[in-house]
């Protein structure tokens, strides 16, 4: 399996199933390209990879999949024993729709907070619509952490921490805290795990070594 990514320190799309394969445990190479290049460089270099211009692709068994959500969703298919979904349907169908709401949404949040993993953290002043994405985000995390338990969002690690690690490093880089959006003390703890994973730390060095 070829998985390409795009820069680590600012690729969220990429971070997300690179840390659903690392789980698989299969062994995967990566090919990296550079983001934000000057003059569509960028594009031309992704599109011999991925016919959408865009990160993440992976490549297995003649398939050339591309979208961060529908290469997770194979490879929970394709290996079942990392149960990167979990068995039960409940458990399963809200993880499944905590996950959609980031892959479609806060989008005030994203353009406002860009994953940026080779600066310091600083203060940000939001907007109120990157305010309500937090206050979403604060009220998925607390209710889906006290009705699973946590340490994760459904128990186990699963594909939708996955989709908020990246979310978990903006609120870090911008030093937004989630208790002043209503989250509750679990929330803030489950920010942090998803930043001390093994997975996530690899990725992390990696990203800073980029730079
Ligand atoms: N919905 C897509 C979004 C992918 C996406 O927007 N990727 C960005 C990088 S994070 C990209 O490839 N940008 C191309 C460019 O910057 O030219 C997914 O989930 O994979």
């Amino acid at each position: 399996m070829e998985l390409v990514i795009g820069t680590k320190a600012w690729s969220t799309w990429s971070l997300r199933p690179w840390l659903a394969l690392k789980k698989t445990g299969a062994p995967f190479t990566e090919t990296l390209i550079s983001l934000r290049q000057e003059n569509d460089m960028t594009r031309e270099a992704i599109l011999p990879h991925s016919p959408s211009g865009l990160v993440p692709c992976l490549k297995t068994d003649g398939l050339v999949l591309v979208d961060s959500l529908a290469i997770c969703e194979f490879l929970n298919e394709a290996y079942p024993d990392a149960r990167l979904w979990p068995t039960d349907p409940a458990a399963r169908a809200l993880g499944r729709a905590a996950a959609a709401e980031m892959h479609s949404g806060f989008v005030a949040l994203r353009s406002e907070c860009p994953m940026a993993l080779e600066i310091a953290p600083r203060p940000l002043d939001l907007s109120a619509a990157a305010g309500r994405n937090v206050a979403r985000i604060a009220q998925i995390w607390s209710e889906l952490l006290a009705r699973f338990g946590g340490p994760f969002l459904l128990g186990e690690w699963s594909i939708a921490d996955a989709f908020y690690t990246p979310v978990a490093t903006r609120l870090r880089t911008y030093q937004i805290d989630l208790a002043a959006y209503g989250g509750s003390a679990a929330a803030t703890a489950y920010c942090g795990a998803l930043l001390e994973t093994p997975e996530f730390l690899a990725w992390e060095a990696a990203a800073r070594a980029e730079a």
